[in-house]
């Protein structure tokens, strides 16, 4: 099956390089789970300092508007892996991706890529087209994690973010020097329940975060879905979430439900005397666990991201490898009161998106043209010198990253659908449209609508779908939206049925190359918490 595949698509893709696959460039996309641009500080953050990720933006390109199509995990990697929307990649929810699908990892391979996928894949089945991968199964743990692997599961001591990247460093150390790398690097972390290591935790422990201005958003003027959702900051972080430690005699299930609730009085110890927290006090203390607990997961991530670069700078491998930081989507961080992500608002519909590209990117550029993540593979395939399939959905990105004025026919709008509902956090389905200044939202099950202008109201607090003064804007918008809904072939294939869950079984039991249990150094999850 893979040499037939092999024949046809060396055939097919093949522009000019066979000669010279030595030239080719290496890949290098390293991804997180959950990492908002606004927790960076080549974003301009207000809250943390990424000086290891600023170093991609600051030798490379950082792209202002590049948008997930579906913000939720198991989707954005699908679409990232096939350049095609949920709807026709078949991943809108946490279902199971369809490895006989072709994708670029598979092309990759195919035209002489030595391929390798390290930390969390989240796609319920094997992976395909890749001739080394070690993976976490489903969200994976934060500490001594397992991984999956071809010859079967083994468990690994220490912090995921340093493991994952020791494994990415072993695969740069061990791979074949006589062909390119195409290596997906993807953290497990800033993810719920966000556990940091110790380091870190410490770092952050006594740090005021500072809050941001829509964290008490009253949702005046939107429609029912804000008002409705269940991941605030305030009313749905749970103890496990704050870290609150279970009474010494709560055992099995009725701990595990003591950490599942949602408190509304938390006692702290306070300079040595216990002091209850409830009210404004109690929100304010939330938000502080909740940041100091993410940033610090964020801030190895960064440490470990510029251990790969000092990997690539003392290896001669800097100049020939495209290096390029994400993550699966956006996140709030309490922005309008919330975390996690799911809506189409600006902070969990915009990616982080670095490209460092010695030769092409001029350093420190930055590029507004809109990007998404079905772009993703178009660009590794344009980047490796092959043909973008007709059926992928995306365009590659190389011309914006040669700093070109983007084609004259570049997107000037982008199309988003979510579709699990009912699912976690109680977030309505939606899809809509953002274009280069405002955004309309659909929530079809509700049939109510809402509509922004992103340049004037960025922090989306005015709804103006029902002003007199908009409806010619209103009836463009949704002309543009039903056009891209049309173009990229959503029939509403996912809109009455979702597939079932398929992507959070537990770890398999470990039968093979099985070391010894270690101890576990930190809460972790029974049930992982989706997304
Ligand atoms: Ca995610």
């Amino acid at each position: 099956m893979r040499i037939v595949f092999h024949a046809i698509f060396i055939g097919m893709l093949f522009v000019s390089h066979c000669e010279a696959a030595e030239a080719r460039p290496n890949i290098l996309f390293i991804m997180t789970d959950d990492h908002a641009a606004h927790a960076m500080s080549c974003y301009g953050s207000r809250v943390n300092q990424t000086p290891n990720l600023d170093r991609i933006a600051r030798d490379g390109m950082r792209f202002d508007n590049c948008f997930v199509t579906n913000s939720i995990c198991t989707p954005s990697r699908a679409t990232i892996l096939t350049g095609k929307y949920s709807h026709l990649n078949g991943v809108p929810v946490f279902n199971r991706f369809d490895g006989s699908q072709p994708h670029v990892a598979k092309y990759l391979r195919a035209a002489g890529y030595y391929t390798g996928m390290i930390g969390k894949w989240h796609l319920g089945s094997d992976p395909t087209g890749f001739d080394h991968w070690s993976i976490l199964p489903g969200q994976g743990v934060y500490n001594n994690p397992i991984f999956l692997e071809p010859d079967g599961p083994r468990q690994i001591p220490g912090y995921a973010t340093d493991v994952i990247t020791d494994l990415a460093l072993d695969f740069l150390k061990n791979r074949p020097r006589d062909k390119p790398f195409f290596l997906m690097y993807h953290h497990k972390a800033p993810h719920r329940e966000w556990v940091p290591d110790e380091k870190h935790r410490q770092m952050f422990a006594e740090k005021q975060i500072p809050e941001p201005a829509t964290l008490r958003d009253d949702y005046a003027g939107r429609t029912d879905a804000l008002r409705e959702n269940k991941q605030r900051v305030f009313d749905d972080l749970t103890r496990r979430d704050l870290k609150l430690a279970p009474p010494a005699d709560l055992k099995g299930p009725e701990r595990n439900r003591w950490l599942n609730e949602k408190p509304v009085e938390v006692e702290i110890d306070r300079d040595g005397t216990k002091v209850v927290l409830k009210g404004d006090e109690l929100n304010r203390w939330k938000y502080q666990r909740y940041m100091q607990d993410y940033l610090a997961c964020v801030q190895s991530v960064d440490d470990n991201v510029g251990r790969v670069l000092d990997y690539l700078d003392q290896n001669g491998l800097r100049d020939n490898t495209v290096v390029i930081y994400t993550s699966d989507q956006g996140f709030f961080l309490g922005d309008h009161g919330l975390f996690d992500k799911r809506f189409m608002y600006e902070p969990s519909l915009r990616m982080p998106f670095l490209v460092r590209w010695p030769g092409v990117t001029k350093p420190g550029a930055v590029q507004t043209a809109m990007a998404i993540n079905a772009d993703f593979a178009p660009t590794f395939m344009d980047i490796a010198g092959l043909r973008v399939p007709p059926d992928m959905q995306g365009r590659s990105l190389v011309p914006l990253l040669k700093g070109e004025t983007p084609p004259a026919d570049w997107r000037t709008a982008m199309y988003y659908r979510y579709y699990h509902d009912p699912g976690h956090h109680n977030t309505a389905a939606h899809y809509g449209v953002r274009t280069t200044t405002h955004k309309l939202i659909y929530y079809w099950k509700k049939d109510q609508w809402e509509m922004y202008d992103v340049e004037h109201d960025p922090d989306e607090l005015h709804n103006l779908y029902n002003d007199p003064t908009q409806q010619q804007t209103v009836a463009k918008l949704k002309e543009e939206m039903y056009r891209l809904k049309k173009e990229l072939k959503d029939e509403d294939q996912f809109s009455k049925e979702l597939p079932p869950d398929g992507v959070d079984d537990p770890a398999p039991p470990l039968r093979r190359r099985a070391a010894p249990p270690v101890p576990q150094r930190s809460e972790q999850p029974r049930v992982p918490a989706k997304g």
